[in-house]
């Protein structure tokens, strides 16, 4: 049984905003190699810190340009993860799904692209959290997901599915 929380969570708020994209198609998910940041040398979505000013949707969109040079088509909020870490701010961090874009995904000074089946999503390379909620993404349900973290160890968790955002 899941032990209780080690954080209040309806106090719980963000300190830093963030955003991941998403984009399946033909049977394969764009994942980048993350060259820098938070998380650098894993496997993730593209996506970054929400600018002041900019909505979840804009800040993915010109993540998704700068990292890979692609411009995702119609990107569909599907879920919200809250990361409650012990050498990091609080982050919020809005997750988007697409179906396709324009242009070719290129590498730059902050990812590589990498093309990758469905069936073969390399979980061992992501953060630990990320074999939680992924499923959902891939399955196009809408999900909360809570986690603590001590350092890259995930101590807790929380999946919340019947939501509608
Ligand atoms: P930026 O400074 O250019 O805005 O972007 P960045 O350098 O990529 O920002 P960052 O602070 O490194 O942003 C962290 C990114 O990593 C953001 O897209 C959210 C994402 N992220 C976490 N934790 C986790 C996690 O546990 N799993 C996954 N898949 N992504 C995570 O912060």
């Amino acid at each position: 049984m899941q032990v209780p929380s080690p954080i209040d969570w309806s106090s719980w708020q963000g300190e830093v905003l963030a955003t991941l994209m998403f984009i399946i198609k033909d049977g394969q998910i764009l994942l980048i190699e993350k060259k820098r940041g938070l998380g650098a040398g894993k496997i993730n979505g593209p996506g970054g810190k929400i600018d002041p000013g900019e909505t979840p949707l804009e800040a993915i969109i010109r993540e998704t340009q700068e990292e890979l040079c692609i411009t995702p088509h119609a990107p569909r909020k599907l879920g919200e993860l809250q990361f409650s870490m012990s050498d990091y701010a609080d982050i919020l961090c809005h997750v988007f799904r697409s179906d396709d874009f324009t242009g070719t995904p290129t590498e730059t000074d902050e990812a590589v692209p990498v093309w990758t089946p469905l069936h073969e999503i390399p979980y061992q390379r992501m953060w630990e959290d990320d074999r939680h909620w992924l499923p959902y993404v891939l399955a196009e349900q809408p999900f909360l997901g809570r986690f603590v973290f001590d350092g890259e160890t995930m101590l807790w968790k929380e999946m919340i599915t019947d939501i509608k955002w």
